[in-house]
């Protein structure tokens, strides 16, 4: 339920987002305000925008219709006569909608949409009492400011003297009236808003397209000075308090990591991913939504380009989450192994075995040529086993041996020539043996059977004379 909800919210958030784009300037980026529901609602909501106002939809042409439901709503006029004469029950159940509708019911609405007659909403809603339509007189007086454009040049631009509007509006809330005012949109459009009340010279409003409640943010230009005088069964709010300003968010968890340890060469696999969001929407509500597949999360994207399994190492599987109010990223970290097989150290370099596959514990440090054969990798960290010995070695220091190309016997470094550099790889091989675990080996696999001059399987003093007797020959 929780997440039906919140899917909910989310689009009718998006659909303030489309609002932005046709018909204002910009949803507020820093921030948003802790708001009644009905203080929000939009011509652009789902749950009515295609009702019907004669030829056109709410969605089109309901803004005056949105902002009279808003003021039904502020001015507490929705009474039980308001209720059946719009057909509903219960006061949850009223919206833009249900009075588009009530206007459909009485012939209210003329083509295009228009509002018939003034007096009409008083046939619906008994409360509210029509006034008068006039013109503020307050913005016909502009100021003349000075300002930078984009390019650094001075511009001179006609604004709103706000203190003269803040005054002349609040003169008429302290008289009672509730306001429905005209704006005009950025595209020159015609567009009604309801005005909530005033602090200092700022104007809060209820935008049928806009959750931004800040007049002027909203609309530089102001109030354009047509506006509706009603009065409902309450007083308007004379001493307004501006609602409370908060950070809309939207968190992404990780709730089931994918597989995130690879062998060398295997494919990512996230299907068991399970991501959940979470947020604060534009409204200040807290919503949670249940936890899915990260294959099949809704606005989610993540991307798998990054990951090659041939190549060994660390990468973050970035998971990203966006609202039309805020942004969230998560990140997993998926690590390719190592592939198995020989590895041995260059030259000056060295590396540490470890007693577990965690890298715990280091056991003993390797040396420029010694090899290792390893079966099984995590990570960097591959294991190698023999008899009495077991350990984890850091094998991204190391080279992997890739040549399986056979040696002549005798020919232990693999150059062609049976000469005094083989005796002394032998050599190196043959004193350090007995040091290290079977495991660890001055020579690799190609080389010692090189090195192996009678073919009896072990290396030992016995090749190395053979090999030395090679040579002098
Ligand atoms: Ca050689
Ligand atoms: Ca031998």
């Amino acid at each position: 339920m929780q997440g039906k909800i919140a899917k909910r919210l989310i689009s009718t958030a998006a659909a303030a987002v489309v609002a932005v784009s046709t018909l204002t300037a910009a949803l507020p980026t820093q921030g948003a305000y802790k708001q009644e529901e009905y203080l929000t609602w939009s011509q652009l909501d789902e749950r009515w925008s295609a009702t019907p106002m004669d030829s056109t939809t709410i969605r089109s042409s309901g803004c005056l219709i949105t902002a009279l439901a808003i003021m039904i709503m502020d001015s507490g006029s929705l009474d039980d006569a308001a209720m059946k004469n719009l057909g509903i029950e219960k006061p949850e159940d009223f919206d833009p909608g249900v009075l588009a509708k009530g206007y459909t019911s009485i012939g209210g609405f003329g083509s295009g949409g228009y509002i018939k007659s003034w007096l009409d909403i008083q046939k619906l809603v008994p409360k509210v009492k029509w006034g008068y339509d006039q013109n503020l007189k307050s913005v016909e007086s502009k100021i003349e400011k000075t300002e930078l454009d984009a390019d650094g040049n001075e511009v001179k631009k006609l604004l709103p003297d706000k203190a003269k509007v803040a005054a002349e509006v609040q003169a008429l809330l302290e008289q009672g009236w509730y306001i429905i005012a005209r704006v005009n949109t950025a595209y020159g459009g015609w567009h009604w808003v309801y005005i909530r009340g005033v602090d200092g010279e700022d104007i809060y409003m209820s935008d049928p397209a806009n959750l931004n409640p800040l007049l002027y943010e909203v609309y530089p230009d102001g109030l354009q000075g047509e506006y509706w005088a009603l009065k409902g069964a309450n007083s308007p709010e004379t001493e307004y308090v501006p609602p409370e300003q908060f950070e809309p968010y939207v968190n992404i968890e990780v709730v089931t990591p994918p597989k995130t340890m690879y062998a060398y060469g295997e494919e990512l696999d996230l299907s068991t991913c399970m991501i959940k969001r979470s947020g604060k929407d534009m409204l200040g509500n807290e919503w949670e939504e249940d936890p899915v597949l990260l294959t099949e999360a809704e606005n989610v994207s993540y991307s798998t380009y990054f990951f090659d399994p041939n190549y060994a190492g660390d990468y973050e599987l970035d998971i990203y989450t966006t609202t039309p109010y805020a942004y969230g990223n998560t990140s997993v970290t998926l690590t390719v192994s190592q592939p198995v097989g020989e590895y041995y150290l260059g030259s000056g370099s060295k590396t540490q075995v470890y007693t577990s596959e965690l890298g715990e514990k280091p056991m003993m440090t390797l040396s420029s040529g010694e090899t290792v054969n390893v079966t099984e990798c995590r990570g960097k960290l591959g294991h190698i086993e023999s008899k009495d010995f077991t350990g984890w070695v850091d094998v991204s220091r190391m080279i992997r041996n890739n040549s399986t190309s056979e040696r002549n016997k005798g020919d232990i470094d693999g150059d062609g020539y049976i000469d005094k550099y083989d005796l002394s790889k032998l050599s190196v091989y043959l004193k350090r043996k007995n040091e290290l675990p079977e495991c660890i080996s001055a020579l690799t696999e190609a080389e010692r059977k090189a090195a192996d001059m009678n073919a009896d399987g072990t290396l030992d003093e016995a090749d190395f004379i053979a090999l030395l007797t090679a040579i002098q020959y």
